[in-house]
């Protein structure tokens, strides 16, 4: 029996153990500096994404919430140019451990980019690793040749540069890798940032949206790593002894750090957003107050949302407000389907208020029209496995040629039965437009469950309707991609292919 055939309640977890604050036995001391990265992968063929590393700056060992760069653009012409160069280097992902890692311009993880709808944006991407990669904007509606899915792979020591008019109005996206079979690998070795797009919208307007002071990115990881610091990333190596699981927050490792945050303004906005390969995380205040959501992953909801807590599968992303009187602590606690043994609720921010303005009421957010889909063509996907291998309607997505497709017209409209076969976890995500979530296991979406989507959670055995519309792009060539956004899940099969063409 491998992992993929574990149910979610089965031997599996039994690695699992509750892990909180103060609980978790610091990691041993030891580093990996400078030493390559020899991965091995199931069919045992050595490669080596990692080697030449470079000894770079270590995230600081301080307390301080650490907010990742603004990446600053070019304006020309009408046309923002950003530069990323996705490399290798080190950080200290366990801690008191140096790992080998990779990140965008710097040695794990990468800036935030900020993009204004309607803005044409050119990205100059130069992959300095030692194998493939592709940078997927993952969200983002843009042509399928320029999404950054598998067919958009650039080999080491190239540059891809692609080039979109921003069409999505004001959310939170990100950016990772997307080449077939080392999504895993690159992803959980650092490579991943988040995207900022702004609107010129009423609620944009009234909501905090100074980077870094009252608008706040929280980009939340956990991995799992043996006690060198190694970070593992599929089979081979979530099947090894001795596994520790850190959680990260931007960069820093929480395990045993609660990092704290000074809120200057009386109102900060925060956004989340769950990088990790595989784990559920839901975001809750330590005081058992409400959190204040404003977005799911495909932009604002209709209105400002009191709710207990925040639950992100892996890829997801949501944003709050707080208001806060006193000093509040964020606590993120990890939950698996899986395998991993990762569990346990974190203190991971400590929010501490330091302001005397009086922010406005919030205004209504936004107009969401509910599709109402009864003209709409019906489609089921299905995600199963096939011993070892994951699949998406039968077929194990780990080529092009391989991988289901679903063919389509522009201006389609859809529902989708997406159905998880399985007795795992996953996480669903469609690129290239948003949807609505019609039924979650039969029931009726409610709350924030009405806002819009990419990512969503399909537990093992269950079922959620989904509606899109398919806009504004088709392409006889580049396809979009549908997956599991469980990353191992992905590299193993559980990925489809999109094909929009002209109606
Ligand atoms: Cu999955």
């Amino acid at each position: 029996m491998t992992h993929s055939t574990q149910p979610a309640s089965g031997a599996g977890n039994d690695k699992g153990r509750s892990r909180t604050k103060g609980t978790h036995r610091r990691a041993f001391l030891g580093g990996m500096a400078g030493t390559a990265l020899a991965a091995v992968t199931a069919g045992g063929t050595a490669i080596a994404l990692l080697t030449n590393a470079t000894q770079t700056k270590a995230h600081a060992a301080g307390t301080t919430l650490t907010i990742p760069d603004l990446l600053e653009g070019t304006a020309s012409g009408g046309t923002t140019t950003y530069t990323l160069e996705a490399k290798t280097g080190t950080s200290e992902v366990l801690s008191g451990v140096t790992s080998t890692t990779a990140g965008y311009n710097q040695s794990f993880l990468g800036p935030t980019l900020k993009w204004t709808s309607g803005d044409t944006v050119l990205l100059n991407i130069t992959n300095s690793l030692t194998e493939d990669t592709t940078v997927h904007f993952h969200g983002a509606h843009v042509p399928p040749s320029m999404d950054g899915g598998p067919q958009n792979a650039f080999a080491s020591g190239k540059t891809w540069s692609p080039t979109f008019t921003v069409k999505d109005e004001a959310k939170t996206l990100w950016y990772h890798p997307h080449a077939l079979g080392t999504t895993a690998e690159q992803a959980t070795h650092g490579l991943a940032g988040m995207i900022i797009v702004e609107d010129d919208s009423a609620a944009t307007a009234a909501l905090p949206s100074t980077y870094g002071t009252d608008d706040i990115p929280i980009i939340l990881q956990c991995l799992a790593t043996d006690t060198a610091g190694e970070i593992k990333y599929n089979l081979t190596g979530y099947l090894a002894n001795g596994l520790s699981f850190p959680l990260l927050c931007n960069g820093t490792n929480v395990d045993a750090t609660t990092l704290t945050f000074t809120a200057t303004k009386k109102r900060t906005r925060f956004r989340l957003l769950n990088a990790s390969p595989s784990d559920i995380i839901t975001v809750q205040r330590g005081d058992g107050g409400t959190l204040t959501q404003i977005a799911t992953d495909q932009g604002y909801l209709t209105e400002a949302t009191e709710v207990k807590s925040i639950r992100l599968v892996a890829g997801a992303r949501a944003e709050f407000v707080m208001e806060l009187s006193d000093a509040v602590t964020l606590e993120a606690v990890v939950t698996t389907g899986w395998v991993r043994g990762g569990s346990g609720t974190y203190e991971f921010l400590t929010v501490t208020p330091d302001a005397s303005d009086t922010p406005e009421d919030l205004p209504a957010l936004n107009t969401i029209t509910r599709y109402d889909t009864s003209g709409f063509t019906a489609r089921t996907i299905t995600l199963g496995q096939s011993g070892t291998s994951m699949t998406v309607n039968g077929s194990v997505g780990t080529s092009m040629s391989s991988m289901a497709m679903i063919s389509t017209t522009l201006g389609a409209e859809e529902v989708w039965t997406v159905k998880n076969s399985t007795q795992l976890e996953h996480s669903f995500h469609l690129h290239d437009v948003p949807f609505q979530l019609i039924s979650i296991n039969g029931a009726d979406p409610t709350g924030v469950q009405l806002g819009w989507y990419d990512t969503f959670e399909v537990v093992g055995g269950g079922t959620i309707k989904i509606a899109m519309k398919f806009t504004d792009f088709a392409d006889d060539t580049y396809m979009y991609m549908l997956h599991c956004h469980l990353l191992q899940h992905e590299d193993e099969g559980m990925m489809a292919a999109l094909m929009v063409t002209e109606s």
